[in-house]
């Protein structure tokens, strides 16, 4: 198949799992072109079957606000035209579902249709889509898709709440590639971040609010008090300086490391025990499943689609938002025995296996055909 996908080009999660899937979809054959203002973080463009467009929205003193819509959907239609695109994958409903139909619409009118597949990722629905004033173009871009698909089953009953949906929402869980992880744990030089008698715990993420980057900060304090660990803090985001002034409140400048964005995930969860994630909400929690791929238990909050991740006691540990005594109690639990060490970080591995690429990715394939004979 000749396959659009349109996507956020950040460390993000949904551009993550876009770049992935379009790497993958290449891997397997298809003609993947992608479609967006960069590009995205993670793709490599050494590939035949890859191919990127990128988005260019003029500045115009006019405008306010430049229409990055515009821009994208004339995009799509000029790419589907000279590249035969056959099918549009848009991550993410804002404002790339919107955009696709634009184009669809524009598309008939030179006699070709390009079914529109939509994925749901999270933020799109539960923190900004469902926001008044964006909330009627998000149901009429959901519902104008020719199929939607969210990241899990979480996701699909949020925007089900949220929204008057008339469409069927295919849940198809979000995956790693676990090939990528496995030879990992060969040498991962923990003696360059702590020493040999502290235990690492380690957090990823862009640092918005709804990560609680405070609680994350106070439960390794309660776990540090108990167990003498290491915090790596890897990622940058708004939230930041005010994670750094609680750090230094509670004395804790010499545990806690501010490693800042990069592309080093893999490195740090290699020498990390624990992972930890005490989010308001995650629709999956895509950092949570690397973590667990490279054999890392994870310690999160039981919000969103992170129960359908996490296994509570058995990857790791579940608690309630907030619940920053519990969260830390659970970290105990899994670092004070080598012993149980060992047996979560097995199971965080058999766990993530179940999201592996080769398991999830015929979804997507299986969805491009059915859209494609309707
Ligand atoms: O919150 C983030 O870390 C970024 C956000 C995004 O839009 O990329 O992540 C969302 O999509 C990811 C990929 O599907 C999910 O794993 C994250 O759980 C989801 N974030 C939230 O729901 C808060």
């Amino acid at each position: 198949m000749i396959i659009g996908i349109v996507c956020y080009p950040t460390y993000g999660g949904s551009g993550v799992v876009a770049t992935e899937l379009g790497l993958e979809l290449s891997k397997r054959g298809h003609e993947v072109h992608f479609i967006t203002y960069n590009q995205p973080v993670k793709l490599n463009l050494f590939n035949n079957n890859i191919h990127y467009h990128e988005v260019i929205v003029p500045d115009y003193p006019l405008f306010h606000y430049q229409p990055y819509e515009l821009a994208l959907s004339s995009k799509i239609v000029d790419m589907v035209q000279l590249h035969k695109i056959e099918i549009l994958h848009v991550h993410y409903a804002i404002p790339h579902a919107y955009a696709a139909y634009m184009s669809k619409q524009m598309l008939k009118t030179k006699g070709i249709d390009l079914p529109i597949v939509t994925t749901l990722h999270g933020t799109d629905i539960t923190l900004v889509g469902s926001h008044p004033y964006y909330k009627a173009a998000v149901e009429f871009s959901i519902n104008n898709s020719d199929a939607v698909t969210s990241v899990s089953e979480d996701l699909r009953s949020d925007t089900m709440n949220l929204f008057n949906i008339e469409k069927k929402i295919e849940v198809i869980p979000n995956f790693v590639d676990l090939e990528k992880y496995n030879h990992l744990h060969e040498n991962c030089e923990r003696g360059i971040l702590a020493n040999e008698d502290e235990k690492i715990i380690t957090h990823i993420s862009n640092f918005r609010k709804v990560k609680r980057i405070d609680d994350i900060i106070n439960s390794f304090n309660l776990i540090n008090n108990k167990i003498n660990s290491k915090l790596i803090l890897l990622g940058d985001g708004p939230e930041r300086i005010k994670a750094e002034k609680l750090c230094d409140e509670l004395n804790l400048n010499d545990k806690v490391l501010f490693l800042g964005a990069s592309n080093e995930t893999a490195k740090i969860l290699c020498l990390s025990d624990i992972f930890i994630l005490a989010s308001t909400t995650e629709s999956f929690g895509l950092v949570a499943l690397e973590a667990m791929a490279s054999s890392v238990p994870v310690v999160s909050t039981n919000s969103g689609g992170l129960p359908e991740v996490n296994l509570n006691g058995f990857s790791g540990y579940l608690s309630d938002v907030g619940d920053i005594n519990q969260m830390s109690k659970n970290a105990i639990k899994i670092l004070k025995d080598p012993d149980n060490l060992i047996k979560f970080k097995k199971n965080a591995k058999i766990q993530a296996n179940k999201f592996d690429v080769h398991n999830i990715v015929p979804s997507y394939e299986d969805i491009y055909r059915r859209t494609l004979a309707i």
